[in-house]
């Protein structure tokens, strides 16, 4: 294991995660590394969590401000949930643990959209960041720390951090060396520069982590493999969901209004995403390439098949088969793939330019294409917005997909008002369910919709959301979006009643 860390500098503060763990004070700020599964600390959060629990146990308390990159895996924010170890969370959370601790109200969660994280931190909007916890899978002889399976906002954590701890895994394979491209040339308004990136492959900055040796408190050895929940396998609902938005794309390239290879794919998290990316590999587009935030297994499948030439992301968010067959053949994709920071693989400035067909999964759309996809029933939070709000404001086509009902057909993913509400109806320019797709591009919110309640809803509720339109088109106050205020949310009011939202 030595022969990851190059520097006798760092060599010298390696020690138990015990030991770095009982360097993090209680009520400090936590900047931790992980996204979506990878790459994010394993040992030192886990004895973390024990020494909380042991704190809890005589009374005292042992809480952290805890600052990550997307969600991460059991061992840490499952570990320091379940310890309740967690004043404040933020960004993206898909953690049970912690999703039920939030949800009944005992850790604050501040959602934020993922681009925002690194520039709030250097605006000093979150206060002082008091450790990193990054995990690396190596230190080079001159001390630059090479990047794990995510890089999402670990150079911020290191650059601004005043103390640093480091696990180094040897389960990450070394030919991640090189695949990272870390981008230096940030800065705080008014001295911003464009950011010059033009093609989803461009490298514009370095392999590597900096980071000021004498801020580096622990460095910690691991060999524990990054974590994550398989996708179920692509359904019939999912595989009807990737035909209609195929058969949208065929139809614009005929139109010419994308090219033929398309333009750069964004392609969101989660089992509807990635089946879609399934769809894709079978269809007849050919040398496409992605530049969006997560690598998925269906990401993979499409640069295996050739159909995908490269991908540019911040993080792996695969299954544990595709993770470990990934980390044993790492080196074969170290030219087809780059991961850079957070704040630059979801830069609303990079998505305007490049002009990314942004592919995003949904809790629900009201019948204006208004989009909620963050909180069930108004009130719980499922995950988070994620980088969805990155993409979708600023993608050349916004594509939001979803079943068209959840909970084996008791909730309808259209309803006549959305709660919340995280992509406004200008965002969202095309919806797709198993039912059809519906394509909002130039409609005014009437015809939108007309539009999703004839080509979307599932037919248990279409009844409905048509009796409901036409009783807003004659009683309400106004007709620019035709609304019952009162009635608009009773949907959900009737499922938390009776448990459906079926009249
Ligand atoms: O819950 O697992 O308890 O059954 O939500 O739903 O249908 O499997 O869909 O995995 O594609 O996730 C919006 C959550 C969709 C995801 C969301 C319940 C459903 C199930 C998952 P169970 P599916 P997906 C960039 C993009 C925000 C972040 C984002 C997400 C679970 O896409 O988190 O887009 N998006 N980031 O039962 C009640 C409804 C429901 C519902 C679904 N209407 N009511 N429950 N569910 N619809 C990448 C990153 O940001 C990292």
């Amino acid at each position: 294991q030595d022969s990851r860390i190059k520097s006798n500098a760092f060599r010298e503060k390696v020690m138990p995660a015990e030991a770095a763990a009982a360097l993090i004070t209680p009520g400090s700020t936590v900047g931790m590394s992980g996204f979506t599964g990878s790459g994010y600390p394993k040992a030192v959060p886990q004895a973390l969590a024990k020494h909380m629990e042991t704190a809890n146990a005589a009374g005292e308390k042992f809480r952290l401000r805890v600052l990550t990159g997307a969600s991460t895996g059991p061992e840490l924010d499952g570990a320091l949930a379940k310890a309740d170890g967690i004043e404040f969370r933020l960004p993206y959370n898909s953690d049970p643990i912690a999703r039920e601790k939030i949800n009944s109200g005992k850790m604050e969660y501040f959602d934020v959209h993922l681009s925002q994280v690194a520039p709030m931190t250097w605006q000093g909007f979150f206060g002082k960041l008091d450790t990193a916890v990054v995990e690396i899978v190596g230190v080079t002889e001159d001390g630059e720390l090479i990047p794990s399976s995510s890089v999402g906002n670990n150079k911020t954590w290191l650059d601004c951090a005043e103390k640093v701890i480091l696990e180094v895994n040897s389960w990450q394979n070394p030919a991640l060396h090189g695949m990272h491209d870390i981008y230096y040339g940030t800065a705080l308004p008014p001295n911003r520069k464009p950011i010059p990136l033009v093609r989803p492959d461009d490298r514009i900055g370095q392999t590597t982590f900096r980071v000021d040796p004498s801020k580096v408190v622990a460095v910690v050895e691991t060999d524990i493999p990054d974590r994550n929940l398989p996708f179920s396998p692509p359904d019939e609902t999912s595989q009807r969901i990737a035909a209609h938005l195929i058969e949208f794309f065929e139809h614009e390239v005929r139109k010419g209004r994308l090219p033929p290879h398309l333009l750069p794919l964004q392609s969101g998290v989660g089992n509807i995403a990635n089946a879609v990316l399934a769809g894709l590999n079978k269809s007849k587009f050919e040398n496409m390439t992605s530049y969006t935030e997560v690598i998925q297994d269906g990401m993979l499948d499409m640069l295996n098949s050739g159909k995908l030439r490269m991908a540019s992301a911040t993080a792996f968010s695969l299954s544990p088969e595709a993770a470990t067959n990934l980390n044993a053949n790492m080196a074969q994709y170290r030219d087809k793939m780059i991961l850079r920071p957070q704040e630059i693989s979801n830069h609303p400035e990079l998505v305007r330019r490049l002009g990314c067909i942004a592919m995003n999964g949904l809790i629900e759309a009201d019948i204006y294409g208004a989009v909620n996809s963050t909180h069930v029933m108004g009130s719980r939070i499922q995950n988070g917005i994620g980088g969805s709000g990155d993409f979708a404001r600023n993608a050349y086509i916004s594509v939001f997909m979803t079943p068209s009902t959840a909970k084996g057909g008791k909730i309808s993913a259209i309803v006549p008002m959305a709660s919340p509400v995280d992509h406004i109806n200008q965002d969202v320019q095309v919806i797709v369910t198993e039912q059809g797709l519906a394509d909002l591009r130039g409609l005014s919110p009437k015809q939108r919709a007309e539009t999703i309640i004839e080509n979307c809803a599932h037919p248990d509720y279409k009844p409905m959301l048509k009796d409901y339109y036409r009783r807003a088109r004659e009683h309400s106050y106004g007709q620019q979006s035709p609304c019952l205020p009162s009635e608009a949310l009773s949907w959900h009011q009737r499922f938390i009643d009776t448990g459906s939202m079926k009249a």
